[in-house]
Formats: structure tokens, C-alpha cells, sequence
């Protein structure tokens, strides 16, 4: 369990974006600002190349980007095949308040997005264009579904992926945020599990939340987020939850599981947290008033 409030986000990487979102936590913020400005921190990171701007394009070589947000009412917002715009969990926050839709996708999302504010960028680095034209020397399209896990657990420089995460403030209210470039090199128009509530995020402010990362087409086929959510409710531990849900992963598609990474991270209403994931090398960063850059290894299957 973790005093309040907390704050928890998938990856290494969370913990800079913890930083960012205890920021707001610490100050008696809520907890869905302290999300937003936690996920724009990778999103804005060049050296990340699976969330925002240096995220790897998919296999024309256009970077289109996924988020979604959730906050303690029940209102949510997303982007999905976003191009252009660097942050796109600030599109889908303000879809969620600025719009009678939850969803923008495409072309709509980054009109959307312009005419709120946001600057129209070039989203390919020359690293991710070099990383892709390296690609398409064979252009496997099969093999790269599980390419982030592949490079993953080789612990290489593409050892990056989704963030997912999850807030309590101090008045005890949950948010959630999601976001990434999604899996390097995929189809044009491809969208995974992070912008679909329910697969890449869920929060139910009297239960808890949860967030997920690896291969999202798992996730959605499972509804991943809402599931372990769901279980929280019926009294799972959220350690337990995630674990439920990654078996039933493996359950639906053995084969397909046993090459492909995916990991779940969940809170609940008391602070208690917890993450489970199919293979090894999974990991999530936790912040609150005693320690600010907690990193803790995910429990695995495999
Ligand atoms: C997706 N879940 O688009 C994301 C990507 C990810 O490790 O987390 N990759 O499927």
C-alpha cells in the first residue's frame, strides 16, 4: 500500500514522468493534471522512441500516434493514427472536455488539434527515419509485431514502449493516462489497445485503474484494462488482477503468446498497487510523499 497521493506509471521510463506528475500531486493538484503532465514528458523525450515525437514511424514511414485519458468521473478522451502533433494525450483530454465524443481519429484528431492550439510538427527524427529505412531493407512485416518485445528483451537501445498511468490525489480521486507511437513499423493506419478505453486504460474511481503495454492487439481481443479493473472490484489484489488477466492472454492464443510481450499496471481505491506481464523485463515506477523514483521489476509468467 502507498500513502496518498500516489502516483505509478509503466516503464523506466515513468519515473521521470512520476517527477513531473508529482509535481501537480504535491500540491494538492488533481490527479488528471498531474497524468497529462506526467505523459507529455516521454511524449516530448527525443530519445523515446515509442511515445510522441521521436516515435517510430510505422511502415511508410508516417509517425501516428495513440493516447487516451480517464478521469474520476468517468469521462475519457482519445486520439487514435493522430499525425503531426507532439502531445497527443493533450488532444485527447481536450476531446474529453471539448467535445460531446470520446473519440477523434485521423485526419479529424489533427484538425482537431490545430484548431485548438496545438502546433502541426514533423514528428520523424533523423534517428527514427535511419531506424526505419533500416526496416525496410527487409520489410518483415510478420516478424515485427513482436519487435518492440524482441528488442525488449535483448535490453537494447528499443528498450522503450508504451506509458501508461495512474494517479490517486489527495483527495482520493483517480486518473489515468496512455500514450505512444505504437508498435514501430506497423501497418499505415494500424491502431492498437493505448487510445481504446477499456483495452489500454480503465479507471473506475470507486475501484481503482488500470493501464497496460506490449502487443495491443492482445489487449483489445481481452479488454485488458477493463478486466483487471473489474477484478479489483470483485476483491482481487491488484497484483492478482493483472496477473488474471495476462493468463487469460495466454489462455485465448497460447501460441501467439509465448513470443509476444504484454504488461498490465494497476491501483486501487487504497493505494495498493501492482503489475504482471507474460515475459520478463517488464518494470514500473511508483512516486508518493516517501520516495519519488521508486522502480519496481514486474512479476512474469515466463
Ligand atoms: C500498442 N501497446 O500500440 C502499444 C504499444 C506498446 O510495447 O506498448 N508496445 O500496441
Amino acid at each position: 500500500t502507498s500513502s496518498l497521493p500516489v502516483v505509478i506509471s509503466t516503464w523506466d521510463f515513468g519515473i521521470a514522468a512520476n517527477a513531473a506528475a508529482w509535481e501537480v500531486l504535491k500540491k494538492g493538484g488533481r490527479a488528471l493534471d498531474a497524468v497529462e503532465a506526467g505523459a507529455k514528458i516521454p511524449e516530448a523525450d527525443l530519445k523515446n522512441h515509442s511515445v510522441g515525437r521521436a516515435g517510430y514511424p510505422d511502415r511508410d514511414g508516417i509517425v501516428t500516434l495513440d493516447a487516451c485519458i480517464m478521469d474520476e468521473f468517468g469521462n475519457c478522451g482519445s486520439v487514435a493514427a493522430m499525425e503531426d502533433i507532439a502531445h497527443p494525450i493533450s488532444v485527447a483530454r481536450m476531446v474529453m472536455e471539448k467535445t460531446p465524443h470520446v473519440m477523434l481519429a485521423g485526419d479529424g484528431a489533427r484538425q482537431f488539434a490545430i484548431q485548438n492550439g496545438l502546433h502541426k510538427e514533423h514528428l520523424l527524427t533523423p534517428e527514427s527515419e535511419k531506424a526505419w529505412k533500416e526496416w525496410l531493407k527487409k520489410a518483415e512485416y510478420k516478424p515485427v509485431i513482436n519487435i518492440e518485445n524482441q528488442q525488449h528483451m535483448r535490453g537494447d537501445k528499443y528498450n522503450h514502449d508504451t506509458i501508461g498511468m495512474l494517479a490517486i490525489d489527495s483527495k482520493g480521486n483517480i486518473s489515468g493516462a496512455c500514450t505512444t507511437s505504437g508498435m514501430a513499423f506497423k501497418m499505415h493506419g494500424r491502431v492498437g489497445d493505448s487510445p481504446i478505453i477499456g483495452a489500454g486504460l480503465y479507471v473506475d474511481n470507486e475501484v481503482g485503474g488500470a493501464t497496460s503495454t506490449g502487443v495491443g492487439e492482445e489487449v483489445i481481443r481481452n479488454v485488458g484494462s477493463f478486466l483487471v479493473v473489474e477484478l479489483m472490484r470483485r476483491g482481487y489484489h491488484p497484483e492478482e488482477a493483472c496477473r488474471e488477466a495476462v493468463n487469460r492472454i495466454i489462455k485465448k492464443k497460447p501460441q501467439t503468446a509465448k513470443d509476444i510481450q504484454v504488461g498490465f499496471l494497476a491501483i486501487n481505491k487504497k493505494g495498493e498497487y501492482g503489475a504482471y506481464a507474460i515475459q520478463k523485463g517488464f518494470s514500473f515506477a511508483v512516486c508518493n510523499k516517501e520516495k519519488q523514483d521508486i522502480l519496481i521489476k514486474g512479476k512474469s509468467i515466463y
